[in-house]
């Protein structure tokens, strides 16, 4: 599903996020060391093998909201831009720092010159955030910094599962 904002496309997949080739840079849903583990960040470093763990980790630790860049190995894309999600009920206020990490991995990609991003639902898994929350949260965030943007021009969320997938459709409907 597609939409536009301010002349950049908006788009939901229902996917895997270390198998979208047609994409520059994706997002991983990071932890602050900038280590491997569980979910996305799990099956980013698997996939794109162990150069990637020897240039984040020296970037670590980060706080929560904030984003970096690394290259991707062999991960079909260029970039991996690492987010820190907050955990939910433990790092507060969750809206405003979920909000960071997409306005600071976005501006991040656009200095880059950086011209597609994909973005897994941060937080939404290890870090408890419901996804009924993060999604509106997400999506809104990603549509007011289309105003801002000059090198980006499209953005995808990658959703593992068919009722996060459905969820962000509708609040995209909602949301343009
Ligand atoms: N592609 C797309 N989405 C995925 C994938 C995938 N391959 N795998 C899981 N998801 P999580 P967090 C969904 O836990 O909540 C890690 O251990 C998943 O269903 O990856 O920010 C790190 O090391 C969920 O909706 O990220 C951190 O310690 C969403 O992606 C911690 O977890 C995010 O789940 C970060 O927790």
């Amino acid at each position: 599903m597609k939409k536009e904002a301010n002349g950049i496309l908006i788009e939901i997949r229902k996917g895997d996020i270390t198998n979208q080739n047609d994409v520059e840079a994706i997002v991983n849903a990071a932890n602050a060391q900038l280590l491997s583990g569980g979910g996305v960040a799990g099956a980013i470093h698997n996939a794109a093998g162990p150069e990637l763990v020897k240039e984040a980790e020296p970037l670590g630790p980060i706080n929560p909201g904030e984003a970096v860049l690394t290259k991707a190995y062999n991960l079909p894309n260029k970039y991996v831009i690492h987010c820190l999600g907050p955990v939910y009920g433990v790092d507060k206020p969750e809206d405003k720092l979920l909000a960071q990490c997409y306005i600071n991995a976005l501006s991040l990609a656009d200095r880059e010159g950086i011209k597609s991003v994909a973005f897994p639902a941060i937080s939404t898994g290890a870090f408890g955030f419901p996804a009924q929350k993060a999604a509106p949260v997400a999506i809104k965030t990603i549509t007011d910094q289309t105003q801002k943007l000059k090198n980006v021009k499209t953005i995808i969320m990658v959703l593992y599962g068919m009722p996060d997938f459905e969820l962000n459709v509708e609040i995209l409907n909602q949301t343009i």
